[in-house]
């Protein structure tokens, strides 16, 4: 019988890839999209996926809707993607970030447990509840010491996902997934707003890429691989957590050289450091992952690393602006 998904954040980076990873294994798959004054599907009409899955309308903020909505769909899987993603964001937004990203999450919980606990759950955690990071690398076992209201708000919603499981004997699940990116990352995550502004630069729009603390390192994968993972999770016999990472890490700037270098220019000419705007109250000065549990168990791991994530980065937008790789060579020659 065909299975059903319900994913929430469908409008996001990873709804768009979890959506065409599902539809292709031949899962009837509705994308939960909160309303917006104006419907933003970019991301599915961008892969190709949006005539293929029922959209239907949820917020996290709302019980009474999830519960409806969860009812009507009799999902067997339920991937919770909606958050208030943006870490900087949650220092501005603290009570909506913990009430999207840390109760919202008890509310379907909830929801799924007054239903007999029946659909598989997935969270979406996340390696910013190591924060500062008690030990290197992190893996399962490593204490959590958030440094955001968003890190704090997920790792509630982690521990809620594992008390579920615990106490309801759900399939409760969270994949603790690192940095990972895309051409469809948000454009003001530091990796797109690199690759988005050397394409700019290259164009003569802008002059310059203004950043903030450019010596944090971080594990970065690719969305593509990552989402292979989460659907593995919930395949598993047992419901359990997992950490999805690289095991490779890099700081901002070495993601600035390799993107600038992609078309040959140095990137110290077109990057200015330390803009206050972009520097975080606590900021998270390191993370690297140890996925040696979901190699052995998901057998699972990334496909693509971080030169190959920077270069198909800055493809794509550089594509997005009408130039190819060569085109933008010889302009970096003049500049
Ligand atoms: P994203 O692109 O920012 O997408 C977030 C999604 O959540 C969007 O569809 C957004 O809808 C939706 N959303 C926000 N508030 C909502 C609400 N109140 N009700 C319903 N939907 C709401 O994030 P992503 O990169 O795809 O990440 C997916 C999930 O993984 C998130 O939970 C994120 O925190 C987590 N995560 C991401 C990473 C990463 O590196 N990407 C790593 C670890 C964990 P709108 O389009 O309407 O804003
Ligand atoms: O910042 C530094 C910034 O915003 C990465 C989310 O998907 O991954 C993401 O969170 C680093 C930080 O991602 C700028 O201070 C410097 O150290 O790209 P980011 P993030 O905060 O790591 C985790 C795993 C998630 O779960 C989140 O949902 O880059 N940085 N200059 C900057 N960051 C931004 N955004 N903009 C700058 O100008």
């Amino acid at each position: 019988m065909t299975k059903k998904a319900l994913i929430t954040g469908i409008t996001g980076q990873d709804g768009a890839y979890l959506s065409e990873f599902l539809v292709k294994k031949g899962y009837k798959v509705y994308g939960a999209l909160r309303r917006t004054s104006s419907t933003n599907t970019s991301r599915l009409s961008y892969i190709g996926v949006l005539g293929d899955i029922e959209l239907v309308s949820m917020d996290l903020a709302e019980i009474t809707n999830i519960q409806r909505l969860i009812e009507r769909i009799e999902p067997d899987e339920i991937y919770n993607l909606a958050a208030q993603s943006f870490v900087q964001t949650s220092y501005e937004q603290p009570i909506f970030t913990s009430d999207i990203d840390g109760i919202g999450v008890t509310r379907i919980l909830e929801t799924v447990r007054n239903l007999g606990g029946k659909p598989k759950f997935y969270q979406a955690s996340t390696s910013e509840m190591f924060g500062q990071a008690q030990q290197s690398p992190q893996n399962e076992n490593t204490p959590f010491y958030p440094r955001s209201p968003y890190g704090i708000a997920k790792l509630y919603s982690h521990w809620m996902t594992v008390n579920y499981r615990e106490a309801w004997n759900m399939f409760a699940c969270s994949g603790i997934l690192f940095n990972h990116e895309s051409p469809l990352r948000g454009t003001e995550f530091v990796t797109r707003k690199i690759s988005q502004g050397m394409a700019q630069i290259a164009l003569k729009k802008i002059k310059k890429i203004n950043l903030g603390n450019l010596n944090a390192e971080r594990d970065w994968g690719f969305a593509g691989d990552y989402v292979e993972a989460i659907w593995n999770i919930l395949q598993q016999d047992k419901p359990d957590d997992f950490v999805i990472s690289t095991g490779e890490n890099y700081s901002i700037e070495d993601f600035a050289r390799e993107a600038f270098n992609v078309v040959g220019l140095d990137w110290k000419k077109f990057v200015k450091s330390n803009v206050s705007r972009y520097l975080r109250p606590s900021e998270v000065p390191s993370l690297l992952g140890d996925s040696s549990k979901a190699i052995k168990q998901l057998k699972w791991k990334p496909k693509v690393l971080f030169k190959d994530l920077c270069l198909m980065m800055v493809e794509s937008d550089l594509k997005n602006f009408n130039l190819t790789l060569d085109e933008a060579k010889k302009i970096a020659k003049k500049l």
